[in-house]
């Protein structure tokens, strides 16, 4: 089986739970409490795909201790193949800031695929969230897959990695 080596970053405004989602993905648990590091933590992951004949080594780039004022190093998007970009359902503005995240991510990797994730979905009502990403469908083009999530319950957090982990594996 090969192997391929991925680096994925997480985006988004603080507090939107980039940090519960790996998480999740990475120890399928969530803790309700836990403390924040800072600075920029690494988690790993593989993915055996046995269809594709392929075996991905994800690296999941976490930016912790994160501020509002401070700028992201150019290092931690650099060389990234994709990117998660999360809001929280709750706090409208973390999804109005999509396209900028997306911007910043791109013009560091005009290549790379990009998730954009609706998380917290468990805190507001399927409809509400449904209609948060039908938003997202008309308002932000060039994505690879519109994710509603929850990383308390689990909901769609290994779907959406997975998916995109696959994107990355088929990208040319
Ligand atoms: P960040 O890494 O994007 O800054 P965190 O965000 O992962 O640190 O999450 C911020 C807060 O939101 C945490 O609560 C976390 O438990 C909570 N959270 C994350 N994802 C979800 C979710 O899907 N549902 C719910 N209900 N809460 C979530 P605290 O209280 O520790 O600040
Ligand atoms: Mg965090």
């Amino acid at each position: 089986m090969a192997v391929i080596t991925k680096k994925i970053c997480m985006l988004g405004d603080f507090g939107v739970g980039k940090t519960s989602l790996i998480r999740r993905f990475v120890e399928q648990s969530f803790s309700d409490q836990y403390l924040s590091t800072v600075g920029v933590k690494l988690s790993r992951k593989s993915l055996e795909f046995s269809d594709l004949d392929q075996e991905a080594k994800l690296l999941i780039w976490d930016i912790e201790g994160q501020t509002k004022f401070k700028a992201i190093a150019a290092s931690y998007l650099q060389g990234a193949a994709g990117v998660v970009i999360v809001g929280d359902v709750t706090r409208s503005e973390t999804i109005q800031h999509f396209q900028d995240h997306l911007n910043l991510f791109y013009s560091a990797n005009p290549k790379g695929k990009a998730m954009l994730v609706l998380n917290k979905t468990d805190l507001i009502e399927p409809a509400v969230s449904q209609k948060l990403e039908a938003f997202l469908e008309e308002a932000i083009a060039n994505v690879s897959g519109i994710y509603q999530t929850s990383a308390k319950t689990g909901t769609n957090v290994d779907t959406m990695f997975e998916r995109l982990a696959k994107e990355l594996i088929i990208a040319p």
